[in-house]
């Protein structure tokens, strides 16, 4: 195994830098929802649907992971089997790369740090399912994940279903302003609900087309200023949400048996997924890859209008 040095972080795949190098479009993928958002098997088959379906877009897939202490923008087929499979698979936020690179470990990453890699090597758009925010038990805990002060310093478009609907989403759509992170509805006026169309919140600012994203990028850019990201919030269709009377059901029980349990940290939010998809007999997990299906499509659209703007 090669030696990398800080310019090769993350290293990227032969086919991530060659379309870098050429200006086509390529979208980052993250691998937490991989590792700890989604259960095995499936997971896999999952990851790789992800790839294909941007290379049907016609852009290039950089699934962003750690492997044996190095960080990579675009994984192998191994890689990739390595990530899925879950054994002494850690879960990555911006602030453990540092040890993880240090100490050879092999990790996903969570929105922080994929969109921390995913800038640092130069992609501009990253697809997931729905970002991190300030959780419902807050003021006890004060968990916020450090997705939301991560995406406030990196310039980077990120498509996502709005945040996770275990969250408080008023509480994280106020954070998001007040830490000056742009958020557009995609095709709504609606802040999306992950497994939900819409969370009962609004948004200031819509778009319809892939091409309007592109111009709001780039006026991100030609206003200078810090270097925050752009949330394009991009509802999952209506005939494939969750149903929501059983989401709001057993959404209770599970924060109740998560705080019954005593479960923190970043243990919180694959428990509760986890707890969702058991107890809607796996519909919030079809509608969770229904949300990620569409924001990956989306986001290779937006690369490729991105792209054409070079
Ligand atoms: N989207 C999904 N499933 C997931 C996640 C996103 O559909 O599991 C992951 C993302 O990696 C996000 C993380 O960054 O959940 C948030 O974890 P925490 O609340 O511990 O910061
Ligand atoms: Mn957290």
């Amino acid at each position: 195994m090669s030696q990398h040095t800080a310019s090769e972080v993350p290293v990227l795949s032969a086919e991530v830098r060659e379309a870098l190098d050429r200006g086509r479009p390529v979208v980052a993928l993250e691998s937490t929802i991989i590792a700890h958002g989604l259960p095995r098997p499936r997971n896999l088959a999952v990851g790789a649907e992800l790839e294909a379906l941007v290379r049907a877009e016609g852009a290039v897939p950089a699934t962003v992971a750690v492997v044996d202490g190095v960080a990579y923008a675009g994984l192998d087929k191994a890689q990739l089997e390595r990530i899925a499979g879950g054994e002494g698979v850690r879960k990555l936020g911006h602030r453990d790369l540092a040890p993880a690179l240090a100490t050879g470990a092999t990790g996903a990453t969570t929105v922080s740090a994929t969109a921390f890699l995913a800038a640092r090597a130069g992609l501009r758009v990253f697809a997931t399912g729905g970002l991190g925010g300030v959780h419902r038990e807050w003021a006890r805990t004060q968990d916020e994940s450090a997705d939301l002060a991560l995406l406030a310093r990196t310039r980077i478009t990120v498509v996502c279903a709005g945040v996770k609907s275990i969250l408080d989403v008023p509480g994280t759509l106020q954070r998001l302003e007040t830490l000056g992170v742009s958020v557009l509805g995609y095709g709504t006026d609606r802040f999306p609900g992950f497994y939900l169309a819409d969370s009962g919140e609004p948004v200031d600012w819509t778009v319809h087309r892939p091409e309007e994203v592109a111009a709001v990028m780039a006026a991100q850019d030609a206003l200078g200023g810090p270097e925050s990201a752009l949330l394009v919030a991009h509802p999952v269709a209506r005939a494939e949400q969750l149903d929501p009377e059983l989401h709001h059901r057993v959404l209770a029980e599970a924060l109740a048996e998560c705080r019954e349990r005593g479960i923190t940290g970043q243990a919180v939010t694959p428990y509760l997924l986890g707890f969702l998809v058991k107890a809607t007999g796996g519909a919030s997990l079809e509608a969770n890859l229904a949300a990620v299906r569409g924001n990956v499509r989306l986001g290779a659209r937006i690369a490729g209008a991105w792209a054409a703007r070079a």
